[in-house]
């Protein structure tokens, strides 16, 4: 459902690089009571709202902080998002670590967790209850092994009553894959016009305009840095950046990935690189969201998938 944001600001050489990204895996206390009804006391009240429920959030009274680390092992969550070091040494943007979305996927009361991972297949933990998890990665449908996939969203993107999983992924393809409300998914990316090749981070999905269907946005970092990209003896400053009457400019060839700044307070010129352009997608007068609008067997009409709006 969520996960950490990311700076997507370009920055220039002398970035540090790690070569294994693990995903903690850190369950909060108010799981608890979601993920394991059975142990939970007192018993959850929840109280109905009509279109929503909500209950109190128990809260610790004690001078701990209230969380604990639960065993990855007991939990039966054996996921490790790790990164080969010849795989970084070809795009070192593979580091940058994957994402986790929680949500209840078949509609059973119990939270279940999507893990995200670049350069094999992600995983899809079913909540047993009793803070016991299964993967049930291959019969939902998200193993999604020819993907890096950095980000994860789980929302009712369609407005069925259940979660869909939205995934962003480093060099494409982002994804965008539907829930029959049992917790099994169907790709529907392209049909959705969400077929990518940039080096999108996360997705996060809201109704910006109030007209009561979800806008969506996308972060994008770069698929691959320009350190990555152009060896060392073709990215000296010179080469980069030449001198055109009074001003700085970034010679052609590099003006996708760097740009310069005349910077009076430092007394200098300074060249950045540039990040990818993100992505907006404003919905139409539609409940639906309008990627989708005509690819379900519910819907009429022709697909008609919008471009992005480029925020660069
Ligand atoms: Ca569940
Ligand atoms: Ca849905
Ligand atoms: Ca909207």
């Amino acid at each position: 459902m969520l996960r950490q944001s990311r700076d997507c600001a370009a920055e220039d050489e002398g970035r540090r690089v790690t070569m294994r990204v693990a995903v903690p895996l850190l369950l909060v206390v108010w799981m608890q009571y979601g993920c394991a009804p059975e142990s939970a006391t007192p018993p959850v009240v929840w109280r109905d709202e009509g279109s929503y429920r909500w209950r109190e959030l128990p809260v610790s009274r004690g001078d701990r902080a209230g969380f604990h680390e639960l065993s990855a092992e007991k939990l039966g969550i054996p996921f490790v998002d790790s990164v080969s070091e010849d795989s970084v040494l070809q795009n070192r943007n593979l580091a940058l670590g994957s994402g986790v979305a929680l949500g209840d996927v078949d509609g059973d009361g119990l939270v279940d967790i999507f893990l995200a991972k670049v350069g094999g297949p992600s995983a899809l933990y079913k909540n047993l209850g009793n803070w016991k998890f299964k993967d049930i990665s291959r019969e939902g449908g998200l193993e999604l092994k020819s993907r890096n996939t950095l980000g994860a969203t789980l929302v009712d993107i369609d407005g069925d009553g259940d979660l869909d999983l939205l995934v962003t992924s480093l060099g494409g393809s982002n994804g965008l894959f539907l829930n029959d409300g049992r917790g099994h998914f169907t790709e529907v990316t392209d049909a959705a016009g969400l077929a990518s090749h940039r080096g999108s981070t996360t997705a996060t999905l809201a109704d910006v305009d109030g007209d009561g269907d979800l806008d969506l946005y996308i972060a994008n970092y770069k698929a691959r840095d320009a350190l990555d990209i152009f060896p060392p003896q073709e990215r000296g400053f010179d080469q980069v950046v030449r001198k055109v009457g009074d001003h700085f400019e970034v010679a052609p060839r590099f003006r996708e990935h760097y740009r310069v700044q005349m910077r009076p307070d430092l007394g200098a010129v300074v060249r950045t690189q540039r990040a990818e352009p993100d992505w907006f997608y404003l919905a139409g007068n539609s409940r639906r969201f309008p990627l989708l609008r005509g690819n379900s067997s519910t819907r009429t009409g022709s697909p008609s998938p919008k471009s992005p709006i480029v925020l660069d």
